[in-house]
């Protein structure tokens, strides 16, 4: 293998400089072990789960590996700060933050020994948490499944890039080692990557999830929720029809919350067609089968396919 000696590797103390996104219900301990046994930073997501979850997730990828690992904060869970105290308490090797503002936590999280790395979706959230001293950050482009933001990942990476100081890791429509070479042409000092990680062996996902993840044509990805400020990214299905139904009547925070309300872990856990929220990122239109983690890593980061990309640029550019 050769040795990915970027930033964030070291710092991490990982193989590879990937990041396991952190799904809400998909990345949990089964997950999260087997993308940092196979060398990348694996991710349990915290995301609406009751805190004890994650405790005892914490437990199981520690039984299983001594390799780093990390813990995402969705940030509007309403147990957000019990989760962010349990991630101190527990010395978490690396919180990373979504869907909001981590500044409140940062300190503690510092000195619990924590690298904290927040998800951004704009140049001023950056900045600020530079200043706030988190160690590096996520810049998660629109092609992302769930919660998004506006930028695309290939303006959003470089503009943030330029924004900061710290390492920036490009999230979004992350999928191949094409894709890997283009974060990185951008800037990137890693990747994250969520959507194909749903197919991993490993990820224990309702088979009609991934059955649907490996069906989705280019353009089933779409977004929904936009009036309530969280707008998500999820494939086409009875749910997101319900939803975009809604989105611009009368009341219509309140009748998305009711139909999105546990739509998530139900896609995840039980494959209902008609309930469940498929949240997905745009390259799910590009994925075609299960693999295990390793093997999902070792194609990112494919030696000759890399040399292929930095070859072709050469002779297409010059
Ligand atoms: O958080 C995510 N992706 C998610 S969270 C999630 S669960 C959910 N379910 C229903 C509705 C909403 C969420 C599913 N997918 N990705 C990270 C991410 N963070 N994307 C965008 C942001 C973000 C947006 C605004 C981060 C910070 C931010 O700042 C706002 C502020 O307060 O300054």
């Amino acid at each position: 293998m050769p040795k990915y000696s970027g930033t964030i590797s070291e710092l991490l103390g990982i193989d590879y400089p990937v990041i396991q996104g952190g799904m809400a219900w998909v990345s949990n301990a089964s997950l999260a072990a087997a993308v940092s046994k196979a060398g990348g930073l694996g991710v349990i997501a915290a995301g609406n789960a009751p805190s004890d979850w994650v405790r005892e997730q914490i437990k199981l990828v520690r039984e299983q590996t001594d390799k780093p690992f990390g813990v995402n904060v969705m940030l509007i869970s309403p147990n957000a700060q019990e989760v962010a105290q349990i991630v101190a308490d527990e010395k978490v090797p690396v919180v990373i933050t979504g869907a909001g503002n981590p500044a409140q936590y940062v300190k503690t999280w510092k000195a619990a020994g924590c690298i904290v790395a927040p998800v951004v979706a704009s140049k001023a959230l950056a900045v600020r948490l530079e200043r706030k001293g988190v160690d590096f950050l996520i810049a998660e482009g629109n092609e992302a499944g769930g919660h998004i933001g506006e930028l695309t990942t290939m303006v959003l990476m470089p503009t943030i890039a330029r924004s900061v100081d710290i390492p920036v890791v490009a999230a979004g429509g992350i999928f191949d080692a094409a894709t890997v070479a283009a974060a990185f042409c951008l800037g990137a000092a890693g990747v994250q990557v969520g959507t194909r990680f749903i197919l991993a062996s490993e990820c224990t996902a309702h088979d009609e999830y991934k059955r649907r993840l490996i069906k989705a044509k280019d353009i089933d990805s779409k977004v929904t929720g936009r009036v309530t400020g969280h707008p998500v990214r999820l494939l086409r299905s009875p749910i997101f029809i319900e939803m975009s139904k809604v989105e611009y009547e009368e009341n219509a925070v309140k009748k998305l919350e009711a139909i999105g309300e546990g739509s998530l872990q139900c896609a995840v856990t039980t494959g209902d067609k008609d309930k469940g929220s498929f949240m997905a990122g745009q390259c799910a239109g590009l994925l075609d089968k299960e693999q295990t983690s390793k093997e999902i890593i070792e194609e990112l980061f494919d030696e000759q396919a890399l040399t292929d990309i930095a070859r072709n640029l050469k002779t297409k550019l010059f």
